[in-house]
């Protein structure tokens, strides 16, 4: 019984070890190779305005935190600088990147920035969409 009982703590407490929640800081710095339009071929406004980008973080698909919108981007590439504070397990959680066009109902989706359990790095780095987009992000924990 008492072995058991010991087991049971042992395996609590390397649980525990394999457990890495964290304060971690991700600084939105930048979006390169925005699209000009709409994989249709469409503008992303309803009557020919640019996008109108943010970008939201999910931490296991569940939307957590996103930067604030900007208004109208012609060109294709916008200065963001803006940092999302995030608590998460680094071995556990799945970590994403979803950039969207804000709209008044339902946003028009840009892409998706997938990173496997884990592979968060610590520092600057650029991050790819499919669509050619790329982040530019500053990680800390
Ligand atoms: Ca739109
Ligand atoms: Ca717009």
């Amino acid at each position: 019984m008492k072995k058991v009982l010991l087991m049971i703590i042992v395996f609590m407490f390397s649980m525990n070890l394999y457990s890495v929640e964290k304060d971690v800081s991700i600084k939105v710095e930048s979006i390169q190779n925005i699209p000009k339009k709409k994989t249709n071929g469409k503008s992303w406004d309803a009557f020919k305005g640019d996008i109108d980008i943010f970008v939201q973080a999910t931490i296991n698909d569940e939307p957590t935190a996103s930067t604030e919108v900007i208004q109208d981007v012609s060109d294709s590439f916008v200065t963001i600088n803006e940092t999302l504070n995030l608590f998460v397990d680094l071995q556990k959680s799945k970590i994403s990147f979803i950039i969207y066009d804000k709209d008044v109902n339902l946003n028009d989706f840009v892409c998706e920035i997938n990173i496997q359990k884990g592979n968060l790095k610590k520092g600057k780095s650029e991050l790819k969409c499919n669509n050619g987009l790329s982040l530019s992000i500053d990680v800390n924990y």
